[in-house]
């Protein structure tokens, strides 16, 4: 029986950061005098940096240059660093670490495959990053979600074919990808948003390890 690879999105799956990048996005809309709330903070969800100030200025139809948007990019990763500086192990989401060693101890594989620039430090500073037999994040990749780029690079790193490929997703554009990349969609969250995923669960301690192993065979 060949190995399967659990691929696993970051934010919104196994840390909360989507906090995180909220305040440092409200911040930023502020100053531009932009209304943020946290409903449209759902729209940035899975979405890279770059697009997702796009998404903001579009919301108070600004429009802007080039340099003013790497000056409000760089005060958000700034601030958002400042936030996550210390993150530690009481912000693993509920379920997902009985799930990552369940994976482990049955020898199968363990990726991530993330948007975000920041998600090897987020990793190591929840102490969980030995866990991951490969790393894809916003820096591997040039295509975002729902393109697939960023779970086939993962697959192909763990030497896994995508039929034995597994993902975590919270985002609608994630299980799309996961979808396309013709891999297994679990989606964490809300059913009836993630409704195109082939699993969903609330969040991991609705996951039974049983399910993980009925992937397995
Ligand atoms: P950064 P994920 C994504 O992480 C977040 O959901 C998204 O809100 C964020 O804009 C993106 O990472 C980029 O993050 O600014 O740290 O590079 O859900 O793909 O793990
Ligand atoms: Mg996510």
């Amino acid at each position: 029986m060949s190995k399967k690879a659990f691929i696993f999105d970051l934010d919104g799956v196994i840390v909360d950061t989507a906090k995180y990048h909220f305040l440092a996005w409200q911040k930023i809309a502020s100053q531009l005098g932009i209304e943020f709330t946290p409903e449209h903070n759902e729209e940035l969800k899975g979405v890279s940096r770059v697009r997702s100030l796009d998404i903001i200025l579009a919301l108070g139809n600004i429009e802007i240059g080039q340099e003013e948007k790497n000056k409000w990019l760089t005060q958000k990763n700034e601030d958002y660093l400042s936030y996550i500086e210390h993150m530690d192990e009481t912000e693993i989401l509920p379920g997902v670490v009985n799930i990552l060693e369940f994976i482990k101890e049955k020898k199968q594989l363990i990726a991530l495959g993330s948007a975000s620039k920041n998600a090897r430090p987020i990793l190591e500073k929840v102490k969980i990053l030995h866990l991951f037999d490969a790393i894809v994040d916003g820096n591997d990749v040039t295509n975002a979600k729902p393109d697939p780029e960023v779970f086939l690079r993962a697959a192909k790193l763990v030497k896994a074919k995508n039929a034995n490929a597994i993902v975590f997703e919270d985002s609608v554009a994630g299980i799309q990808a996961a979808n396309i990349a013709n891999m297994i969609s679990v989606g964490i969250g809300d059913a009836n948003i993630l409704h195109e995923a082939k699993y969903n669960f609330k969040d991991f301690t609705f996951m039974d390890t049983s399910f993980i192993e009925a992937l397995m065979n």
